[in-house]
């Protein structure tokens, strides 16, 4: 009979939190705010935190760390509006750790006050490993379909804030956002949604306001 040992798994998963418990309580002690964004790849975690970056650099001195497996795309394009940037390469794994952030944390960490964390694309496994982050945040867009969040309902159930972006979109996607809306708020009542159009800046004051920010 095939049989799995959950134990390590759990022990793994265990070991997880408690590093981002610690992770958590060493930016706090350092006035750090933290979102860890999460998301598909190509939803617009990047181009969110690029239009979030250049409206709050008169108020935070922002850093942010982006998962990606080989290139530093991401930190590049955040750099470009003033954010202190660092690129976590997670090689073949599909999601960010705490042991990642661990490591990553001291390269952005003096002199800043929030800290953006851009997750490598995936829906699943990031779910699972929390990263000591105050605030977590999940972004899909219309273009993934209509039964993005209905498949993926521990993600949403783990986010404070969720964005539904690509609006401009929906009418040629035949997806509507007052669904995907309403799956979000029947998994996890208590999550706030923003619906966007990230390219045009559409819906920004809303996730800064959502985001407590
Ligand atoms: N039409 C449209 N395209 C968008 C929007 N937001 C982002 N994009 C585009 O979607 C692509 C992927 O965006 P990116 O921010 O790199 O996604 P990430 O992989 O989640 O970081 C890029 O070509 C963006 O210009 C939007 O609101 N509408
Ligand atoms: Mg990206």
């Amino acid at each position: 009979m095939h049989k799995i040992d959950m134990r390590d798994e759990e022990s793994l998963l265990a070991h997880n939190r408690e590093l981002a418990e610690e992770i958590n309580k060493k930016l706090k002690e350092r006035g750090i705010r933290s979102i860890d964004v999460m998301g598909a790849i190509g939803s617009g975690k990047t181009t969110i935190l690029e239009k979030l970056s250049e409206r709050l650099k008169g108020s935070y001195r922002i850093g942010a760390l982006a998962g990606d497996l080989t290139t530093t795309i991401d930190a590049d394009r955040i750099a470009r509006h003033g954010a202190k940037t660092f690129q976590i390469s997670t090689g073949k794994e599909c999601h960010l750790d705490a042991h990642f952030i661990s490591h990553a944390v001291d390269e952005v960490a003096d002199e800043i006050d929030l800290l953006f964390i851009e997750n490598v694309g995936n829906l699943i496994c990031p779910a699972d490993f929390p990263l000591g982050a105050d605030q977590r945040m999940v972004v899909i867009s219309v273009t993934e379909g209509p039964y993005m969040v209905k498949k993926h309902p521990y993600i949403f159930a783990e986010a404070d804030v969720a964005v539904i972006n690509k609006r401009d979109l929906a009418e040629a996607m035949e997806v509507s956002v007052e669904d995907l809306e309403a799956d979000i708020k029947e998994i996890s009542p208590d999550t706030r949604v923003v619906r966007m159009c990230a390219r045009a800046g559409e819906g920004i004051d809303e996730l800064i306001k959502a985001l407590g920010l």
